[in-house]
């Protein structure tokens, strides 16, 4: 679907599209990546019995959120990362104003896109859609978090802190792809939020596992450095509280979203899967 859309011919209002800013775009979405958040999407539309191209638009929106934040996060500015996804950055194979535009342009693409009438009928439930994705993308959510993150380094913070920052940073599109699945397939408002209640907790564990692979994760398998958060001295729940404390702490969450979803019995299933495949990831 992304792959789609990324093309040269200018939709309505819009002058031609420079091939450049298309190249760098499609560097940083097609090509690799787990597409955790479309399948979240994917999976809470299915368990209401929506599946079509529709909830489909809504997940691509929703990576290209994510794949604008990859590229924005690589940037020297940032996290300063040569290779994503086993390939150079996009500032490393273009340059850092091609990384700077193709990110923006990525962000105001998601916009486009959640927009789509084929997202839902209703101009009502679009309209919350696109405005929880502002939310979960911008200053109250993963920029926010990113702030926070930067704003930590170095510097003693609680787990509640730590839990807050990663919730906003990771967790906010995580969360955002679970409600926004259930929203797009009609789910009643007590589903709704049990299914934005799994993506909070999915988002928590799924950090987790990301700071256990920073520290434990083989760097050719990842497709990007690691050990970057220590050096970085990155407020993590791993520094904070060890190794052990955080293993058990994923599987904790994944038995409590689990539990979440025990009513809907095997419908579930699939989402159970993404759940329990955040804990055990290798990249
Ligand atoms: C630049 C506004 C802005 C935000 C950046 C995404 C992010 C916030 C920072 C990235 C740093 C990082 C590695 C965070 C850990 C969680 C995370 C988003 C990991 C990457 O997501 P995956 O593993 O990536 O789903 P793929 O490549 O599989 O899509």
């Amino acid at each position: 679907m992304l792959g789609t859309v990324l093309v040269a011919e200018p939709g309505d209002g819009e002058s031609p599209r420079p091939a450049r800013i298309i190249e760098a775009m499609r560097h940083a979405c097609l090509g690799g990546g787990k597409r955790l958040r479309p399948a979240l999407v994917l999976a809470a539309a299915r368990l209401f019995g929506r599946d079509d191209e529709g909830v489909v638009l809504a997940g691509a929106a929703l990576e290209c959120i994510h794949c604008y934040s990859l590229v924005h996060d690589d940037l020297p500015a940032m996290d300063d990362d040569d290779m994503r996804r086993g390939r150079p950055t996009v500032h490393k194979a273009f340059d850092e104003a091609t990384a700077i535009l193709a990110g923006d342009a990525l962000l105001t693409l998601a916009f486009d896109l959640i927009a789509d009438p084929r997202v839902h009928a209703d101009a009502a439930v679009r309209l919350a859609a696109s405005r929880d994705l502002a939310r979960a993308s911008g200053f109250g959510g993963m920029a926010g978090g990113q702030m926070l993150d930067l704003a930590s380094e170095h510097h003693d913070r609680s787990e509640a802190e730590i839990r807050l920052l990663q919730a906003m940073k990771t967790g906010a599109l995580i969360r955002y792809a679970a409600r926004t699945g259930a929203r797009l397939a009609g789910a009643p408002g007590g589903d709704i939020e049990t299914l934005t209640r799994f993506g909070e907790i999915i988002g928590l564990a799924f950090q987790l596992a990301d700071d256990l692979l920073d520290v434990e994760g083989d760097a050719a398998r990842l497709g990007k450095a690691a050990g970057k958060d220590a050096a970085a001295g990155k407020a993590t729940l791993v520094a904070l509280k060890g190794s052990d404390w955080t293993r058990a702490e994923l599987q904790r969450l994944v038995g409590e979203a689990e539990a979440l979803l025990a009513s809907f019995g095997a419908r579930a299933a699939p989402l159970v899967a993404l759940a329990r495949y955040v804990a055990v990831r290798d990249r």
